[in-house]
């Protein structure tokens, strides 16, 4: 990250790990300083981006104009001269896909609760004009209550004439693509998109997809063909549904109006899917406006207006995130961030002299009119009035902003973009000792994990543990230069890392973090962590996975022939308490979500686990 690009983020976040590397942008986590939540912040490059760029303005556009319950929530969008940060709602229960793969497939009772709101979120989608066109499970991440909350707009089309006019771009994951869309034909997006569906329906009953090849091609053969496998424990009535969804002539697929009431859909329930927003429209929050209010000094009236504005900016993310904490039955209070973790992090702890008079920041917007501190209803001249049980009480409805039409903004389509797979490459490499390198001494920006020196070729595979940023365990290919410590940006990602006490105390660590069983955990029969981490060390070196080994973490990552990072994930040995077990913790950073479902299953039954 650039230095003013970082400066403007920080001065309303506070920046965590990374928790994914997609094509063009980086996904961290954070914390929104004001009201201390939790956010996602989607972070791009615009040099970078170059074609792309067009993609990251539609899924901001789209994002303005959908609000819903499923959907995950744009808080805040900065654009600096060099990078645009998307502030983003925070799911902590990870993509759908890592769940269904924890659970090898999902009960019909589980998968049905989950796709009810698939349902729910993609009939409103397209009752708002959208077709989100990259429907697949590592697009539908969990919230803390465990619902699902549908991501990535980036390749979503709202046709100027309607969802009934046709589409031609090509686009989204091979796997999920309905034949229409592979044969290049012009098609309907919500019609592709329910096939789409299907596909991902079938993922959570079977825990692998219907149409599935290492080869592309083979892969749009079976799809034009619609030939899948039903497992023996389908039902009759997933098996129906899948079949009204899995039809090769669109005009023959089911629609997502008959899908909303449809008998599979409704087992167990006696309602059909409720699509509609719950975000009430134009109406905001009395308790929040209040703070704001007095947060700022401003009269109520004004923060209405400014709230109003929708601009995303700052004021609309405080806003958000106070209401999305009311909504959790959490006290609202605004405080003046500290400089410390701590602070930042525990708001609720500050003392009250933290509370300040702040004029909104010039940048952002002008608060012309100087206002005494006045709140408008009796109820709330008494900010302590607002605690939690009067909150669950309300039991106040999320306020949405009343969606904005992007204005003069026209959906730009690229041809063939999207479909491209990347498996894992078999490749016969050396690998090279790598000896770190304290001091960057050049400052291009990688994509790749490494921040070392070469040094000549010695033996197959090396390992280097190294106290702050990691180390590499390079490959020989000649195109592939000695990258030295990466960017500035990596550098600040360290300072921020190193004052971070969490992390501190992570990269020192010489036992395994102690972890809560999770889905992303897998339980072994083993007692002794190091004799894991070296079983686990073992089979990367065999299967031809590069890794940097960080305390008990495994940085782990494929290339292809050609020198690209194909795959970025983490493994993990750690502590599990109840039953008292060593486990592996197991995160996908980087890659296709199939292969690296397999590469994953070939690791851990290799392991003695
Ligand atoms: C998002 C998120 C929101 O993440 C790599 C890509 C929101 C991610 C999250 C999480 C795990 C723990 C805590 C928070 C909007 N767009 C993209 C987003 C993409 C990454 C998901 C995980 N895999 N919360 N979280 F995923």
């Amino acid at each position: 990250m650039s230095v003013s690009s970082d400066e403007e983020i920080l001065k309303y976040y506070e920046l965590r790990e990374t928790i994914g590397t997609g094509g063009f942008a980086k996904v961290k986590l954070g914390r929104h300083l004001l009201t201390g939540e939790k956010v996602a912040i989607k972070i791009m490059d615009k040099l970078a981006l170059g074609d792309d760029l067009p993609r990251v303005k539609t899924e901001i556009d789209a994002m303005k104009n959908l609000s819903h319950q499923h959907i995950c929530r744009l808080y805040h969008v900065i654009e600096t001269s060099k990078k645009i940060f998307m502030v983003l709602e925070y799911c902590p229960g990870g993509e759908l896909f890592d769940y269904i793969i924890s659970k090898d497939r999902l009960s019909e009772e589980e998968a049905r609760v989950f796709f009810r709101q698939i349902v729910s979120a993609i009939a409103y989608v397209h009752s708002k004009g959208y077709a989100h066109r990259d429907l697949k499970p590592e697009n539908l991440l969990i919230d803390e209550e465990h619902n699902l909350k549908l991501i990535d707009f980036g390749l979503c089309a709202k046709p100027k004439g309607g969802l009934d006019y046709h589409l031609n771009t090509c686009c989204g994951s091979p796997a999920y693509a309905a034949p229409e869309l592979i044969q290049g034909k012009a098609y309907i997006g919500s019609e592709a998109d329910i096939w789409s569906m299907g596909v991902l329906l079938y993922a959570l009953l079977c825990g692998f997809l219907p149409f599935d090849d290492d080869n592309v091609m083979a892969v749009y053969r079976r799809i034009m063909r619609g030939k899948y496998t039903i497992p023996k424990w389908l039902s009759p009535s997933s098996t129906l549904l899948l079949s009204q969804m899995l039809q090769v002539d669109p005009k023959k697929r089911i629609t997502v109006k008959h899908l909303l009431s449809h008998p599979w859909l409704m087992e167990g329930y006696s309602d059909a899917v409720h699509w509609q927003s719950k975000y009430p429209q134009g109406h905001l929050d009395e308790d929040c406006v209040t703070e704001l209010s007095v947060f700022h000094n401003q009269s109520r009236e004004r923060i209405l207006e400014l709230i109003s504005e929708w601009n995303y900016d700052q004021l609309s993310a405080t806003y958000l995130l106070l209401q999305s904490k009311k909504a959790r039955g959490k006290r609202i209070r605004l405080r003046v961030p500290l400089l410390t973790e701590h602070a930042s992090t525990t708001p609720s702890a500050g003392p009250e002299h933290s509370r300040h008079d702040a004029q909104l920041d010039n940048t952002e917007f002008t608060l012309s009119t100087p206002v005494t501190r006045k709140v408008a209803s009796k109820k709330h001249a008494n900010k302590e009035n607002v605690d939690t049980e009067s909150v669950l009480k309300n039991e106040m409805p999320f306020a949405l902003p009343a969606p904005k039409t992007p204005l003069g903004k026209t959906q730009i389509e690229k041809q063939g973009q999207g479909i491209s797979i990347q498996v894992p490459a078999c490749k016969e490499s050396q690998f090279t000792t790598v000896t770190p390198i304290k001091k960057p001494k050049n400052p291009a920006n990688t994509n790749e994990l490494t921040a070392a020196e070469v040094l000549p070729e010695r033996s197959r595979c090396h390992s280097v543990e190294l106290d702050l940023n990691v180390a590499h365990v390079d490959c020989s290919q000649k195109k592939r230069k000695a990258k030295i410590f990466g960017s500035l940006e990596r550098g600040l990602d360290k300072v921020i890392t190193m004052l971070t006490p969490s992390k501190k105390k992570r990269s020192t660590r010489d036992e395994p973090r102690k972890l809560k069983a999770h889905y992303n955990v897998t339980t072994t029969q083993l007692m002794n962590p190091d004799q894991l981490l070296n079983e686990i060390i073992a089979v990367l070196s065999k299967k031809q996975v590069e890794y940097v080994k960080k305390g008990y973490t495994l940085k782990c990552q494929t290339q292809s022939d050609f020198g690209k990072v194909t795959m970025k994930f983490e493994l993990e040995v750690c502590q599990l308490s109840k039953p008292e077990v060593v486990g592996i913790r197991r995160q996908r950073l980087k890659g296709d979500a199939w292969v690296y479902k397999r590469l994953m299953d070939d690791i851990l039954s290799s392991c003695q686990v």
